[in-house]
């Protein structure tokens, strides 16, 4: 039976999505409906539900099974994506945190800061992690319990306000977070329930990205959920979509009019990204590049995509991200039998893509009016047996926003600048069983325990860096993933936004290994020997100077918790326990002396 026949009485716009199926092949679809007309309802919404994956997708859904067919095929035959390139070692520069060529591109991204806008990947949900939230609402460390999203948030209002006071009076740098189905509702809730955590409203943007159909076999066939025959089932089409919703909500264009020249691209749970991201907003500026990746050393067979330089015979080449998935496969089959392994160095020779993209806005605005930031997609389907005909479970077609370069023609600048691993990335990825085999494996662990320590341990490093004495604690190991566990240092986002504010702010400190520090707000600090916990706040416009402080007491201690505990804590195997904290806040200008 055809659909026509469910649809006696179809209106003009159902005969129209009924024509796009038959065109489309996809028939079987209702071989499982009632015959009657009592599911009418659900047979209308299952017309609606078409309509809508029909407009969403860029050229409709005529468009996604044309280019599913064309994927699979290449698939089904084993079509190596990378035919005729060699692969090499790209070049770009390499920034050491505190030496003369960081401090000198951290200083230059400083001073455009005021004039970028920020784009925050938020639909994915995070299976491999285990957690039933959106992973942005998880508390980036346990000190403070504040969520990624209040962090970053923080921390582009630190940012906007060093704009404003060096005279960029009306500076605004807004933030565009990209949802999905699994996300929405849960990201506008918790930002509206928190007053978007300091931001106006109309600074943040959210943009939905759609799921496409799941695909059941080589003929790009649909297929209907197990529960409900009247809808198709989709999955998500990957954090390449950002590109399209810049172009279709307009958001780009928005910004650029409002004086934004630069944006920055980044992940869900990376505590420590902005470290990096005015030293390489600076070297997108002084190299000019239109796209400027951030990359780090990068382990063999961990999964992070390597940058790659791919090579042609006529001498022709294309420098982007090479996913993890594809790697090992590309290298084997040219210049390497074993792979994706290290080199003398230890690490793989190819720069770890950490998903974090500085792009320069008119160029990118100019590419997205030609293509709509429509990202060459990918297909990889789990198939059942070596005919290749059938698949274990439904695939779709996927895209990743790294892949952007791919839309730009063989002239446009595109560089990456690498970073340490530990001064930019350490994102929260992993279920505590998963990070353990990695952390056996001598790879990064990527749970959110891994991810709080990096937070203190990348704090210490900026300390160290302007002369604070630190003493570390020693390593211990909590649920099978090494941990350095203190001291605990939390630099508020507003606290600092680079290396040289804090030479300024801070002198004359020493920290014993067990202690906990929490800055936030405008503050100095000229003497201070802490041996627990300390916690200073300047709240609001307030100044706080603090002179020759000696804070001893219990502080928190670190206690590992049971399974049962509730999903945030059980998730990073430990809680902490205050037994003694100094706390000084103030709303007013305020200046202490000991
Ligand atoms: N995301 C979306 O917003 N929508 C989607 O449909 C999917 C994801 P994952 P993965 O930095 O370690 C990426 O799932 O597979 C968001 C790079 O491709 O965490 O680990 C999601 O919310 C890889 O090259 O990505 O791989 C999250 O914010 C490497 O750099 C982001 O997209 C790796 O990250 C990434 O989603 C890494």
């Amino acid at each position: 039976m055809s659909f026509s026949n469910h649809f006696p009485k179809a209106t003009e716009k159902q005969l129209k999505a009924i024509d796009l199926l038959e065109k489309l092949d996809q028939n079987h679809l209702c071989a499982n409906w009632s015959q009657t007309g009592s599911d009418q309802q659900s047979k209308d919404e299952f017309l609606e539900q078409v309509q809508q994956l029909d407009t969403q997708y860029p050229g409709g859904l005529s468009v996604y099974v044309s280019n599913a067919k064309k994927l699979l095929e290449a698939s089904k035959i084993g079509a190596n994506p990378f035919e005729g390139f060699t692969p090499k070692v790209p070049a770009g520069q390499n920034l050491t945190p505190g030496d003369e060529n960081f401090t000198k591109m951290e200083k230059m991204g400083i001073g455009a800061i005021g004039k970028a806008g920020f784009v925050l990947v938020a639909g994915g949900l995070g299976e491999r992690l285990g957690y039933s939230g959106i992973k942005i609402a998880l508390p980036s460390e346990t000190t403070t319990q504040k969520p990624f999203i209040q962090l970053y948030i923080e921390t582009i209002l630190g940012y906007q306000a060093k704009a404003r006071q060096s005279g960029d009076e009306h500076a605004t740098c807004p933030l565009a977070i990209m949802t999905s189905g699994d996300t929405h509702d849960m990201t506008v809730a918790l930002l509206q329930n928190n007053d978007y955590f300091g931001m106006d409203e109309d600074q943040i943007t959210i943009m939905k990205q759609e799921k496409v159909p799941s695909l059941i076999d080589n003929n790009a066939h649909f297929t209907t959920s197990s529960d409900n025959p009247y809808l198709i089932e989709t999955k998500p089409h990957g954090h390449g979509d950002v590109h399209v919703l810049m172009a279709l909500t307009g958001t780009g264009e928005k910004w650029q009019a409002a004086g934004v020249e630069h944006i920055l691209f980044f992940q869900d749970t990376n505590g420590i990204v902005f470290n990096c991201v005015p030293a390489a907003l600076g070297v997108s500026i002084s190299e000019g590049f239109e796209v400027n990746s951030i990359t780090v050393p990068r382990r063999a067979g961990e999964a992070a995509g390597g940058i790659v330089r791919l090579e042609k015979e006529d001498g022709s080449a294309l420098t982007l991200n090479v996913e993890y998935n594809q790697l090992d496969p590309l290298l084997r089959s040219t210049i390497n039998p074993e792979g994706d392994v290290a080199d003398q160095s230890g690490y793989s020779p190819y720069p770890g893509n950490i998903n974090v993209l500085v792009f320069a806005l008119k160029p990118y605005l100019e590419n997205l009016s030609k293509n709509g930031g429509l990202i060459p997609e990918f297909v990889n389907p789990k198939y059942a047996d070596s005919t290749k005909e059938s698949f274990k479970k439904p695939t779709r077609l996927e895209c990743m926003m790294q892949d952007y370069p791919k839309l730009l023609g063989a002239k446009a600048k595109v560089g990456f600048t690498s970073f340490p691993r530990q001064f930019c990335f350490s994102a929260v990825k992993n279920n505590l069983s998963d990070a353990a085999q990695k952390s056996e494996n001598n790879l990064p662990a990527e749970s959110a325990s891994s991810g709080e320590m990096d937070i203190y341990a990348v704090a210490r490093q900026k300390l160290k860096l302007v002369g604070v004495e630190i003493e570390e604690a020693s390593s211990v190991k909590i649920k099978g993933i090494n941990l350095t566990p203190g001291p605990r240092v939390v630099l508020g986002g507003c606290f600092s936004s680079t290396i040289h504010d804090l030479e300024s702010r801070l002198k004359h400190i020493k920290i014993s290994s067990t202690s906990t520090l929490v800055i936030e707000g405008d503050v100095d600090i000229d003497g201070l020997v802490l041996d627990g916990k300390l916690v200073v706040k300047a709240k609001g416009e307030a100044k706080l100077s603090l002179k020759g402080l000696n804070v001893s007491n219990g502080g928190d201690v670190l206690v590992p918790c049971s399974d049962e505990a509730k999903e945030e804590i059980a998730i990073r195997g430990y809680t902490l326990e205050e037994q003694g904290v100094r706390i000084i806040e103030s709303d007013q200008d305020l200046t202490l002396t000991e």
